[in-house]
């Protein structure tokens, strides 16, 4: 392709909406344009990205024996309301009605369409296992949509969806899903993990996030060193701590700490430990008033406790509640004396002599100790995993790291085949409930997240296998030596099976050069006068800047195999 005859609008300066690498990189390089709030359109170039990684997720798809098929964008409101959808989501599910006064929702996701569509079509375990995708535009109607590709209202998902006989085929379902998503990464040529992760709203059982390492992503994982566990920090589970306090229990005091409200305040004031502070937070779960008692230093992780109250939604109390509670302003909450439910993470159970809110404005307890001073209904793990954590599989210590989404895989069991009576007959002609899993990839995502992982402070360094042209060629000057040679190089390279992006253009060398190191293809070949007078012409490696002199002959040859002996990691 020549860039004269290609839409390819390269920005010089840093576009002010862009706050993510990803975002700023795809604009500037001329793949995307924004349309509206959270709605692009993709531009020759990011197409081609798109494109390629929608083929490597297909062929993998097909590999594992999945099917593909293509579900409409508009989703009846009828389906949604079998499964409680219709009502359960608020504005996100961008809602329509047709000439007739009909309900509608821009599909969000398929669960609904898809399990209708197997109770209509599916009758026997003889058909079974079955799996489902669709590579699909879908919309959610986000408050913030924000950075580009990467958290759009409109995006391009793979979906999947399987369904089987019993729990064990589920299984067996999920693990290719799990192994198809392995090697569509791993042949993005993306550095990612597969982590366990919470099934949040979806409901179901099990599953895991595919997450691409990056050090910008929005998600922390935990690893363990040198084990195996991974997990979403919101998931990882918290030992509970196995050493026992040795101090002894020193009578409690009231001290006076003005002004101080955070742990940071109140701990640099009275000059002790983070880790010697028990704070209390109190949450209003709908039904009542709960006060969780972590270690100044450990985060709570409301997650853990929606798990462990067994309600849906928890909301830290404002300032009203706390003082109706407490008797005092927001930062002097403390368990002594405490009129509501008390639950604790484990790293409380092993707090002597600490320091906690006293109910008062500007006072504080020293010297408090559980469960002398105050009494714990439950200890559980509330808190979020952190660095230096033992690992709950006992494999190590954990460690921590950022990533990015790009895929997630769901067991769902029969949440849904039984909210809409999906079912099958089995050997015995009785009627079974299908066992359902479902998968998805973000397709613009994914692309984003390989920006996000492999660029510098030029531009994209694409992965060879999604990069929108493998061979970036720039001609200098407009010599008839150059014209020549340039045309013949560009068809060798692709007669070598490489997609070349020909800068034909009659721009400066420098503006060439800024153009190709920003879009990012992997291999740049430069045609000039100079080199062409020793017959040579100069190949540069993007990722690495190193440049090398090729003869014309044998040079297809030797982009390829670099290509091959070093895929940018
Ligand atoms: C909605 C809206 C937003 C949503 C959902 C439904 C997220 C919703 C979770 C999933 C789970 C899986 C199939 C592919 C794999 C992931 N946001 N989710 O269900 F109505 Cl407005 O989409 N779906």
């Amino acid at each position: 392709m020549r860039t004269s005859q290609l839409l390819l609008p390269t920005l010089r300066e840093d576009p002010g909406e862009a706050e993510t690498v990803s975002h700023r990189l795809m604009l500037r390089a001329g793949l995307i344009r924004k349309v509206a709030a959270g709605i692009y359109t993709y531009l020759p170039l990011g197409l081609r990205i798109i494109r390629k990684v929608e083929h490597i997720v297909r062929e993998e798809m097909n590999r594992a024996g999945a099917q593909e098929l293509l579900m409409p964008i508009a989703s009846p409101a009828e389906l949604w309301k079998e499964t409680g959808r219709w009502d359960f989501y608020g504005k996100e599910l961008f809602r329509f009605k047709d000439r007739h006064e009909r309900d509608f929702c821009l599909g969000p996701t398929h669960e609904e369409v898809i399990t209708d569509l197997f109770r209509r079509e599916v009758r026997s375990y003889r058909q079974l296992p079955l799996n489902f995708y669709q590579i699909q535009t879908k919309f959610r109607d986000e408050i913030r949509p924000r950075f580009g590709l990467m958290r759009g209202r409109e995006f391009i998902m793979k979906d999947a969806y399987s369904f089987d006989k019993d729990d064990a085929g589920a299984r067996v379902s999920y693990q290719k899903m799990y192994d198809a998503y392995h090697r569509i990464f791993s042949r993005c040529g993306l550095n990612f993990r597969a982590v366990e992760a919470d099934t949040g709203l979806i409901g179901g059982t099990s599953s895991h996030e595919f997450m691409v390492l990056a050090d910008t992503g929005e998600e922390t994982i935990v690893y363990s060193e040198p084990g195996t566990y991974a997990a979403n920090v919101e998931r990882a589970e918290v030992l509970p701590p196995e050493d026992e306090p040795r101090e002894e229990f020193r009578p409690l005091r009231k001290v006076s700490t003005p002004g101080c409200r955070t742990v940071e305040e109140v701990t640099k004031f009275l000059q002790v430990d983070p880790a010697q502070l028990v704070k209390t937070l109190l949450y209003s779960t709908g039904k009542d008033t709960v006060a969780v008692l972590l270690r100044g230093d450990h985060d709570a992780n409301e997650i853990k406790l929606k798990r462990l109250l067994g309600v849906t939604d928890v909301e830290l109390a404002g300032p009203a509640l706390v003082e109706n509670v407490t008797g005092a302003p927001v930062g002097f909450a403390g368990p002594v004396g405490l009129n509501v439910r008390i639950v604790a993470d484990h790293a409380v159970k092993t707090a002597r002599n600490a320091v906690v809110g006293a109910n008062q404005l500007d006072m504080h307890l020293v010297d408090v100790n559980c469960p002398r001073d105050f009494q714990v209904e439950q200890f559980a793990d509330l808190r979020n995993a952190r660095a230096g954590d033992a690992s709950p599989r006992k494999d190590g210590v954990l460690k921590t790291t950022k990533g990015i989404e790009v895929g997630h895989v769901f067991m769902l069991g029969t949440k849904y085949s039984q909210a809409m009576n999906a079912s099958f007959l089995d050997a015995h002609g009785k009627e079974c409930l299908a066992v359902m899993g479902c998968y998805g990839i973000g397709i613009g995502r994914t692309a984003a997240a390989a920006v996000e992982q492999n660029h510098d402070d030029k531009g994209i360094v694409w992965p060879f296998p999604i990069a929108p042209f493998h061979v970036h060629l720039i001609s200098l000057g407009q010599s008839s030596a150059v014209t020549e040679a340039v045309t013949t190089v560009y068809s060798a390279l692709q007669a070598a099976g490489l997609e070349v992006l020909w800068d034909d253009r009659d721009e400066r060398a420098g503006v060439k050069f800024n153009d190709a190191d920003l879009i990012g293809a992997p291999f740049q070949v430069i045609v000039g006068d100079k080199g062409l007078a020793e017959g040579l012409l100069e190949v540069k490696t993007r990722k690495t800047g190193l440049k090398t002199k090729v003869a014309l002959p044998g040079m297809s040859a030797a982009i390829l195999a670099m290509a091959e002996s070093g895929p940018p990691t």
